[in-house]
Order: C-alpha cells, then sequence, then structure tokens
C-alpha cells in the first residue's frame, strides 16, 4: 500500500495499485490547504454522574490539584493502588450520540433557538479522522444519517467491539494508570472551596471512570461547520460563570474553553526510541485538544512499573512545533498538523456531498479498513441511531 508521505501528495488513480471504490476518498490525496479553523466556542457543557445519569450542568467538573512536591518527595506515585477496586464503564452499551442529542434538546428548548452546524459528533469521531493520515494500522466503522438537514456520525460499536484486539492485562492496567492519575491531580470543587481533608482525601476512594464532565462547542472548518461534544478532564483554575459574561465586549470575554486541561499519561522517557514513541502520541494529545479549544495538556509521566514521577504541561499549540523541531523528526514520516487539518477539510466536505442530502434517516457506513489507501462511503441497512427525544424535538 502507498505510504503517507509528504514528499508524495498526490498519487494519480492509475498508478494505485487497486482500482479505487466507488465513493471513496483517497486518504493521500485529499488536501485542501490551509482550510482556516473557526475559533471552538463552548454553547452547553453537560455531566453523567457516577451512576450514568445525565445531567445538564457541571456537576461533574473537577478541578486541577497536584504539587510537583507531592509528586517528588513521595519518591514517585502508585498509580496501581486501588486497582482492584476500579469501577469500570461498561463501554459494551452503546450510548450513541444520547448525551450530546439530549443536551442540544435542553439547549434549545431553554433558548428557543436551533443549534446550527452541518456536521454533529462526539470529538473522538474527528480526532480518528484527523489523525487517519499518520495512524493507518486501525480501521473504523462510523455510522452516518441527514436528520434536519445536518449530518449525525457516531462510531460503529458493534464493529469496534468485534474487531478491537482484547486488552491484555498489562494495558487494563496501564488504561487504569491513566484514570488513577486523574484522580490524584484532580479535586471535585476549587480549592479554596475545599477542606484540606477533602484535598488530602481524593485518592482514598475508588478510581472509576463512570462519571464525565463534556463541553458541547461550536467550531468550523473550512467550509464545514460542525457541533462537537467531548470529554474535558478538568479546568485549570475555575470555570467561568456565563452570569459574569454577559458583557458584549469580546475584549472582556473570559472563554471557558480557555480553562480547560486535557490529562495524560506517558512512561519517562529514558531514550531516543523513548522520546521518538511519545512525539507520535503527542499527535492524538494536539488533535483532540486541539479540535474542542483546550488549551493545555498536562502529562504524568510514569515508570514502567507505574510510579508517576513528575509531570510537565503543554501547550497545545506548541505541540506541533515541538514535534517539528525535535531532533527524532524526520520530514517524510513525523506528522505534521497542517496536512493532517487538511485531510479533515477535505474529508469532511467529502462526506457532506457524498453522502446524499435528500434521503434523510438513511445510515450510510462510513468505512477505513486497517492499511488501506482509501476511506469509503456505502448505504447501511441500519435504523437511525439518533435519540427518540431528540428526533421528536427536531420535528415538532
Ligand atoms: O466506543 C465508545 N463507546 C465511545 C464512547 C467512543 C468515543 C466516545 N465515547 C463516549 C465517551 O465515553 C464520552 O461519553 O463519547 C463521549 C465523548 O467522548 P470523546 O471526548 O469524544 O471521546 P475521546 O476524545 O475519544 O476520548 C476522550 C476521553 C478518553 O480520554 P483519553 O485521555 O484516553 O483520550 O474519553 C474517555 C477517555 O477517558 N473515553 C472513554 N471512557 C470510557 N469508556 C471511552 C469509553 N469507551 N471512550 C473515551
Ligand atoms: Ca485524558
Amino acid at each position: 500500500s502507498t505510504p503517507w508521505t509528504k514528499g508524495n501528495p498526490q498519487v494519480p488513480y492509475g498508478q494505485q495499485q487497486q482500482a479505487p471504490p466507488a465513493l471513496s476518498l483517497p486518504i493521500a490525496s485529499a488536501r485542501i490547504r490551509g482550510p482556516a479553523m473557526r475559533q471552538p466556542r463552548e454553547i452547553a457543557s453537560f455531566s453523567f454522574d457516577n451512576n450514568r445519569r445525565l445531567h445538564f450542568d457541571d456537576s461533574s467538573l473537577s478541578y486541577f490539584y497536584l504539587l510537583q512536591e507531592d509528586v517528588t518527595s513521595s519518591g514517585g506515585i502508585d498509580l496501581s493502588a486501588g486497582y482492584n477496586a476500579f469501577e469500570k464503564r461498561d463501554d459494551t452499551i452503546d450510548e450513541h450520540l444520547d448525551g450530546l442529542l439530549l443536551s442540544l434538546v435542553y439547549l434549545e428548548r431553554t433558548t428557543g433557538k436551533k443549534t446550527t452546524g452541518d456536521i454533529i459528533t462526539w470529538r473522538g469521531i474527528l480526532t480518528k479522522l484527523l489523525c487517519l493520515p499518520y495512524s493507518r494500522n486501525d480501521g473504523f466503522e462510523l455510522n452516518a444519517l441527514w436528520f434536519d438537514q445536518q449530518l449525525f456520525i457516531e462510531e460503529n460499536l458493534p464493529y469496534k467491539l468485534a474487531t478491537q484486539h482484547r486488552p491484555d492485562q498489562r494495558s487494563e492496567l496501564m488504561s487504569y494508570w491513566g484514570y488513577k492519575f486523574e484522580q490524584i491531580s484532580t479535586i471535585p470543587k476549587p480549592w479554596n472551596e475545599c477542606s484540606r481533608q477533602e484535598i488530602e482525601s481524593r485518592s482514598q476512594k475508588p478510581v472509576s471512570n463512570v462519571a464525565q464532565y463534556c463541553s458541547v462547542v461550536k467550531t468550523g472548518l473550512g467550509n464545514v461547520r460542525m457541533v462537537i461534544a467531548g470529554e474535558v478532564d478538568c479546568v485549570w483554575d475555575y470555570k467561568p460563570d456565563p452570569k459574569d459574561n454577559i458583557d458584549n465586549d469580546p475584549k472582556l470575554f473570559d472563554n471557558p474553553l480557555d480553562h480547560y486541561v486535557e490529562l495524560k499519561t506517558n512512561r519517562v522517557i529514558q531514550s531516543d526510541r523513548d522520546a521518538s514513541t511519545f512525539e507520535n502520541k503527542l499527535l492524538r494529545v494536539w488533535a483532540q485538544s486541539f479540535l474542542l479549544g483546550v488549551p493545555k495538556a498536562i502529562v504524568g509521566f510514569r515508570s514502567e512499573q507505574g510510579y508517576l514521577q513528575t509531570f510537565e504541561e503543554f501547550e497545545t499549540q506548541k505541540i506541533p512545533g515541538i514535534v517539528k523541531k525535535s531532533k527524532y523528526s524526520n520530514p517524510y514520516t513525523t506528522w505534521d498538523a497542517v496536512d493532517a487539518l487538511a485531510f479533515l477539510a477535505a474529508c469532511l466536505e467529502w462526506l457532506k456531498n457524498v453522502i446524499p442530502r435528500d434521503e434523510e434517516n438513511l445510515v450510510w457506513t462510513i468505512r477505513y479498513l486497517p492499511r488501506s489507501d482509501y476511506l469509503t462511503v456505502s448505504k447501511s441497512d441500519l435504523p437511525s441511531f439518533l435519540h427518540p427525544d431528540f428526533v421528536q424535538w427536531r420535528s415538532a
């Protein structure tokens, strides 16, 4: 197969190994140079509680709280602690776009205005597409349908469950380290509203990944406007109260997105190989934070055995430059943010045009097969995946 290389962006059809399937987008030749990204703007937020019940508020929002000396003085914090008590969300339950769509019903009911935008989806879906030129090993299937003049896209969960390799014990533990790091580095209220006891006991309770806080943003890329929702790990300091933002002077606007933080864990970097692996991983960190307008990622570095040794802040907008300037960077293989965005813009534009608009509620499959050169679209016989309350609200 043709690798994605910077030096070889245009591979004419005639030189491809196989004829392109109908309704296909060649990944290596889909380019819109320098598409403009609109500044994401938060239009709503919602929370899942510990029972996975949905609330149209910020009740599951967390606040960053971790001191470098707490990490270093202890000689490392054991991220495996409490592993046996982990309360893990059942990710075989298909929630479709429910949280996002119900939050839009709530928003539209309370404001009396319909949310505009061409594409409505989870941020995680767009992260996959944004990274695709450089992440060609894993396949995926997405479901897409037009409804009320908007294109809705979700992951096809049965496909994901059927094709993902079952994680071994070590990968299960490593994913726990990520959630444990979230727990030890956050508190449920701003620190000045927390008692010493609340702060000090934050790592005593079992770790759970059931509760989540999500932000819904309006954004745009090239000619495509979109509404996307994604999980936000915590705020750095506080989230501005909309009541304090009634002044329409843009210079005074305290943007909630400016306060958000993405948390990640990574092994401590001890070799050239570690460094280069980390720089590849920064593509996904950059992509997911950039899409939602999250300005900062905090990476907890842990030992091979899962002891947190230190943590470091990365400004989202500086990540592409850090990777480019690195001594491990290779102009042919290192990821490039401008090229990735050019692909995403072309891809979304293509999806908007190739999926027939007039056939509302008909589900289409967007498919990427592992290591293939194309993204394809075909008709599926799946029923609509939109929540009935959303359909009823928009049909009223
Ligand atoms: O396959 C599924 N069932 C998916 C569910 C795929 C993608 C998303 N989701 C759900 C999420 O649980 C959430 O409610 O959609 C909502 C929004 O997610 P997103 O922000 O679009 O998801 P993504 O950007 O893919 O992931 C962000 C975080 C992850 O953090 P890291 O640091 O690893 O990127 O969402 C969490 C995870 O912490 N997350 C999940 N947690 C539990 N179960 C899952 C999952 N299946 N997927 C993502
Ligand atoms: Ca995270």
